[in-house]
């Protein structure tokens, strides 16, 4: 019975009674009952009757052929939660069981199958795929036409699969390139007190798989390491642990000398190890299954290694000794100190290729997925495939610090996939995935304290699509938005024949408006919100936008083939041959003339243009779509994202408007005929300023 908050306690229960019933009618009678969107995929709405008839058939009571355990009993709460929700009353029922035939399979796999009484089997070899198959069978409910052929076995493709959250521990909860509000880890009340949060973050990973949390940003504070923030981390590894989630930290290189306790931090120095060692062991004695230490070193002011004429190497295996077998040490390869080289995108390639089979074993290297930064698009990095004795792992950014932030809608999973599927030519069918697979995959969390996790909905996409590829990198973009739109707001055909297609698109619209044909490094300092394409003054030369597209008046674009900085040779020859060719690329790997001729028959120029207004179309067509999805739609999540596609949709013109009038100071140009000039001349755009954005860097 709902109970109403009544000042009057005394009150008979029957006008609770009355006033109860009275609201169920009223949400009955709704279209759809508002929602905020904290539920995330995990809504568990009522099936059709027809399919909540024939599921009913398949669920029902829990049993437990397997001893309990904390998750055990998450994975069984969750059936008991989410069946009756989803189809009413249920008459067939749910085993969970072990099952031999699942012997030798990775950590987490489960079979999901159907008893000959039509009660639904889920079977792992460990408890955690017991908690992956409950999610996995209401998943199936819920997307699947029916269960009665219910038979899958599924492993995850990637041991690691874990979240980089780039939450700093200070006071105000700034997270760097957050968009949704701040950390949801409250440093300050732990380990006293953990919100109820943590335990429904925990829970919605596992739902699609994650496994990792590194919890501190990589540019990383030394206290993290000290004794009473031991204690808060152990309460919420305490926490994660029955979700099947282990911590990890960001370590800050220097921080012997940071704490006070010795003068330099050099890796080869037995004090140093012995401090680590001594550090790391303390960890572990409070958390037993730290995953261990994640690195940013020599990058962006970061200390590390080389500051002591040391290698990236001797700083890994220096922290890898320290962990042991008990974990494993992420050492991030996004470094760009230039030594003379001018173009950044070769910098972390060289320095890392030569100390390949030169790191400890449990040493893993993290690689952004390109060479340069997160960008709308960007051809894989040239370390995937390269570095065939050393563990590597993808690095992806599902925070959209490049693509339009907390306000445009665009769908992740397009991007990653044309990184993963991307062949290195390193070795047969050497795909990135293939690359990592025996060890995994990060992606920079978009998570915050926003009340619907990720700032708009359709981010929430991301942090789905992000685990769901990690568990299985075979699924593809469109399975996943499926899947995702169905659970999250409505299982019409109707409905999702049209959201999944929007959201398919969203990728290359964001890429046509912003950085077309190749284009990088376009947006405005330091918050990177918006378009700077004309910033030319910043200390280092690399993090100039000019420095990027190199336009003037006769050409464009960056030429990394011989004639210019040759970084097409670090890539396979096969993959070398690829990208030089592929028009898509065309701007990134190369400097030509405006009036080149494209596949289109158009000039550079005005294919340019024409991609732009492209761009601008495409997200008028993303709104207008969006429109028409109101009858399956919650009004305050319509509103929500309508909203958020009107701002889109002039932050598309203004993409296009300011780049173009740049473009033509520098060319002089006329546009094709029938298009429309930009509103503003150029100094409108350069002097638009945003001092509050959010997430900006330190
Ligand atoms: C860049 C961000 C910067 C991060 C850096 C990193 O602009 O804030 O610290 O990546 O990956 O994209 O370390």
């Amino acid at each position: 019975m709902i109970k109403w908050p009544s000042r009057n306690r005394g009150k008979k229960a029957v006008t609770n009674l009355i006033k109860g019933i009275g609201l169920a009618l009223i949400l009955c009678l709704l279209p759809a009952h508002a929602e905020d969107g904290y539920s995330l995929w995990l809504r568990y709405a009522r099936l059709d009757p027809v399919r909540a008839a024939s599921a009913a058939r398949h669920l029902g009571p829990v049993e437990l052929r397997v001893p309990a355990s904390p998750t055990v009993a998450l994975a069984k709460a969750e059936l008991e939660k989410a069946v009756p929700s989803l189809v009413g009353k249920a008459g067939g029922g749910i085993i969970l069981a072990r099952s031999e035939q699942l012997s030798g399979k990775p950590a987490g796999s489960f079979r999901l199958s159907l008893r000959p009484d039509g009660r639904s089997l889920i079977e792992a070899n460990d408890d955690i795929g017991l908690l992956y198959g409950a999610f996995a069978l209401l998943r199936a409910a819920e997307t699947l036409p029916s269960l009665d052929h219910l038979d899958q076995i599924s492993a995850p493709a990637m041991p690691l699969r874990m979240l980089n959250h780039w939450d700093n521990p200070t006071a105000d909860g700034h997270i760097e390139r957050g968009y949704a509000g701040v950390s949801i880890f409250d440093w300050w009340r732990l380990p006293g007190h953990l919100d109820q949060r943590i335990y429904d973050y925990a829970r919605a990973n596992a739902s699609i798989g994650i496994n990792g949390a590194s919890v501190n940003n990589v540019a990383a504070k030394a206290f993290m390491l000290t004794k009473p923030y031991i204690a808060k981390l152990k309460r919420l590894a305490d926490a994660l642990r029955p979700y099947g989630i282990r911590v990890y930290l960001a370590a800050r290189y220097s921080a012997p000398v940071d704490l006070g306790d010795l003068d330099m931090a050099d890796p080869l120095d037995p004090r140093v190890r012995a401090w680590w060692k001594a550090k790391t062991d303390e960890i572990y004695a409070q958390i037993p299954d730290f995953g261990g230490f994640l690195v940013k070193a020599n990058s962006e002011g970061q200390p590390g290694p080389q500051d002591d004429q040391r290698s990236f190497a001797d700083g890994a295996n220096m922290l890898a000794a320290a962990v042991g077998d008990r974990g494993v040490v992420l050492w991030r390869a996004f470094v760009y100190q230039s030594g003379g080289e001018t173009d950044r995108t070769k910098l972390a390639y060289e320095e890392f290729k030569p100390l390949d089979g030169k790191f400890a074993a449990n040493a893993i290297l993290q690689i952004k997925n390109g060479p340069l930064d997160f960008q709308p698009r960007e051809p894989v990095h040239p370390l995937f495939g390269a570095m065939p004795k050393t563990r590597t792992m993808l690095e992806v950014q599902i925070t959209k610090e490049y693509l339009g932030q907390g306000t445009h809608q665009v769908y992740l999973a397009p991007m990653w996939k044309e990184v993963m599927d991307t062949d290195t030519g390193h070795g047969d069918q050497l795909t990135v995935t293939r690359s990592v697979a025996a060890n995994g995959m990060a992606g920079v969390s978009n998570i915050g304290t926003d009340r619907n996790w990720t700032g708009t909905h359709f981010d929430q996409a991301n942090w789905y699509a992000f685990g769901r590829l990690a568990w299985n990198p075979r699924l593809s973009s469109e399975e996943i938005a499926g899947e995702w739109a169905a659970q999250t707001f409505s299982r019409d055909a109707k409905f999702l024949s049209e959201v999944v297609p929007m959201m398919l698109a969203s990728r290359q619209i964001e890429v046509d408006f912003m950085t077309p044909l190749g284009l990088a490094h376009l947006m405005a300092s330091h918050h990177h919100y918006g378009p700077g394409p004309w910033i030319d003054d910043l200390k280092r030369p690399e993090w100039n936008p000019v420095y990027y597209h190199r336009a003037d008046h006769d050409g464009i674009g960056f030429d990394r083939t011989e004639t210019g900085s040759y970084a097409l040779a670090q890539y396979a020859p096969s993959a070398a041959k690829r990208y030089a060719e592929d028009e898509d690329y065309l701007l990134w790997f190369h400097h030509v003339a405006w009036d080149r001729r494209m596949n289109s028959g158009r000039s550079l120029w005005d294919e340019m243009v024409a991609r732009y207004d492209r761009g601008v179309a495409g997200v008028d067509a993303m709104a207008a779509t969006w429109q028409r999805l109101k009858p399956w739609v919650d009004p305050e999540r319509f509103r929500d994202t309508g909203e958020f596609f009107a701002i889109q949709q002039d932050e598309a013109r203004w993409w296009r408007d300011a780049s173009i009038a740049y473009w033509q100071s520098l060319n002089g140009l006329p546009l094709p005929a029938g298009v429309r000039p930009p509103p503003h001349d150029l100094d409108w755009y350069k002097g638009l300023e945003f001092i509050e954005a959010p997430g900006q860097g330190g």
